[in-house]
């Protein structure tokens, strides 16, 4: 399944930093992503090794999970990307980047029920290594209607134009995973999308967005795939502060996790973003290889 985004879609896009379309994808397979990733939820899949996290609470097991979130569910459950969803955020981010466009990520992100915390304004570039440029986009697709009153994502048009602004955690905590925006942008600016289940909303890296609280019955979820293209060096030197403040319980269990042989499965499962094909591609991702290996032989 394939569609393409019309060249006034494309500008607005460029313009504004985000974009929200309907994907068109059957209700048959939205129930089928919400059901499949539901199941990861509930069974509590890859919290050992630091897929599974809260991302609003310092995530030690012993308070009910206010944003979860699992990285890269396709690990756990490879139908995920077999689903038309894929195709046309694949083809989309072609027509976008180019033709030289990888499968950076894909993301589950729920909100449960009454509880779900509202996500902190922030720019995703916040969470990368400032000592390369990046080129990505985000495809946030709806798992039932989404509206203010079950966090819909909200986007500070233009944004991305600017540099990554300075962050911090929320309420000064840096055991909590998620990054909050503290400066230069104003969140009275915002746009909210309100989209129905099967429609999907893209963000480049550096678009200041966030989301309000679940205030429904019901849990709120999307999956999220990252397209990028390889990074290259930054041309300006940048600092983030806060990367070398931020003290998870998600990273520590990773680590353990790789510690004790989940080096292996983890470079098994990036062996899919490897190609050979590009020799730029391919000394990125050796080098970045070869630093998760240094962490887990050198970290305390
Ligand atoms: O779903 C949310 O509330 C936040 C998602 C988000 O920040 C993202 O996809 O970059």
């Amino acid at each position: 399944m394939t569609i393409r985004l019309d060249q006034t879609m494309i500008e607005r896009f460029r313009e504004d930093g985000f974009l929200s379309f309907d994907t068109g994808l059957s209700e048959r397979d939205i129930a089928a992503l919400r059901e499949t990733l539901a199941k990861l939820h509930n069974e509590n899949i890859g919290f050992e090794e630091g897929a599974l996290f809260d991302a609003m609470g310092v995530d030690d097991g012993s308070t009910p999970a206010r944003f979860p979130q699992i990285l890269h569910p396709r690990s756990f459950a490879p139908e995920l990307i077999g689903n038309g969803f894929y195709q046309l955020a694949r083809g989309i981010a072609e027509q976008i980047l180019g033709g030289d466009v990888r499968f950076k990520a894909d993301i589950s992100l729920m909100k449960p029920a009454r509880i779900g915390d509202a996500t902190p304004w922030h720019q995703d570039e916040a969470f990368q290594d400032p000592a390369f440029d990046y080129e990505e986009i985000s495809f946030w697709l709806a798992l039932q209607p989404v509206d203010k009153s079950n966090s819909c994502m909200a986007y500070v048009p233009g944004s991305h134009k600017g540099p990554v602004l300075p962050h911090g955690f929320p309420g000064g905590d840096p055991r909590i995973h998620a990054l909050e925006c503290i400066d230069g942008f104003d969140p009275r600016d915002a746009v909210f999308c309100q989209i129905p289940a099967g429609g999907c909303v893209i963000h480049v890296g550096r678009t200041v967005h966030g989301a309000g609280p679940n205030t429904t019955d019901r849990e709120r979820m999307a999956y999220v795939l990252i397209f990028d293209r390889v990074p290259v060096p930054a041309k300006v030197q940048r600092h983030f502060p806060w990367l070398s403040q931020h003290k998870t319980a998600r990273a520590k269990r990773e680590l353990e996790w790789r510690r004790h042989g989940g080096i292996l499965v983890h470079l098994w499962r990036q062996r899919t973003r490897v190609r050979i094909t590009s020799v730029r591609t391919l000394l990125f991702d050796v080098r970045r290889a070869a630093r998760a290996v240094r962490r887990v032989v050198t970290a305390d």
